[in-house]
């Protein structure tokens, strides 16, 4: 039996903002929607976080950038959405789906029909068109022999880019070797993740997907060859090595206030 204690957060309390995040992934764990492996997965990205300032850094700019780049330019780009996903940003997902008239797959580690109905849900709450991958699940990912492997015909199967959050493993070398590109947003710039991504947004998905959308929105306006040319300046092995690099300075810094 799990014991909610629901309690007061103050607006003055210094760890407001994400004292509000921790309710919500947990209120979406008692619903069903996130698994408890979640709430660890949040805690590890809670980590990184601190490790950045919990601010939105050049090194996400430019990923982000980028990342609004190539899903503009993709032919059928496919938003891959799992349970903390659905908890901290559905609204902003959904409407980075209308934006680039993409799907939205539910894609879960922990799959169960009853997750990813609720997941369906919540996305459709928020006025989701297209959410594939609860009863069409008849494709394969190639290399993956666990539930992320079993994809949707309209949906990952067929993107040749597909964003993706919140998850470390190997889904993300399985799909490039499928020949799409990835896009991730992880906190964290060691994962295996984010190192096999073509892109790499190292940022809390809450300030990093509105950057995203209002990135996109902008570079709908532009040609493609303009957005091509962005694309050619992007790149990701230095993207990872600048937020590694920025958490070292970093923490050098703050060890020096121990003198
Ligand atoms: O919903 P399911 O069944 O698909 O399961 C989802 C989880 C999250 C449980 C599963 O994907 C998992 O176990 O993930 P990991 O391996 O813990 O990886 C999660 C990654 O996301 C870590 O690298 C965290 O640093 C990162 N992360 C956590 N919270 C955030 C984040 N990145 C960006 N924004 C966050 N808010």
């Amino acid at each position: 039996m799990v014991i909610r204690v629901k309690v007061n957060i103050p607006r003055s309390h210094p760890r407001y903002e994400s004292l509000l995040l921790r309710e919500k992934i947990v209120d979406a764990m008692i619903e069903g929607v996130v698994v408890p492996e979640g709430l660890i997965a949040h805690g590890r990205g809670e980590c990184f976080d601190y490790l950045i300032g919990e601010k939105t850094r050049d090194f996400a700019i430019k990923a982000i950038n980028a990342a609004a780049a190539r899903l503009v330019l993709a032919s059928y780009p496919v938003i891959s959405v799992n349970g903390n996903t659905a908890a901290l940003v559905a609204d902003k997902i959904v409407e980075l789906a209308h934006e680039l008239n993409a799907p939205l797959e539910v894609n879960l580690f922990y799959y169960t029909r009853k997750r990813a109905e609720a997941i369906k849900k919540i996305l459709e709450k928020y006025g989701a068109d297209l959410v594939v991958g609860v009863d069409d699940r008849s494709k394969e990912i190639k290399g993956l022999e666990h539930e992320r492997g079993k994809v949707s015909p309209r949906g990952i199967y067929r993107a040749d880019v597909v964003l993706v959050a919140l998850e470390d493993g190997d889904r993300t070398e399985a799909l490039r070797r499928m020949g799409k590109t990835v896009i991730a947003i992880d906190l964290n710039p060691l994962s295996r993740t984010a190192r096999k991504a073509n892109i790499t947004i190292v940022d809390n998905i809450v300030r990093a997907l509105p950057l995203l959308v209002e990135r996109v929105k902008t570079y709908k306006k532009k040609s493609r060859e303009e957005l091509a040319r962005l694309l050619d300046f992007y790149n990701n092995e230095e993207v990872l090595r600048e937020a590694i690099a920025y958490i070292a300075r970093r923490l050098t810094k703050l060890s020096r206030e121990y003198k």
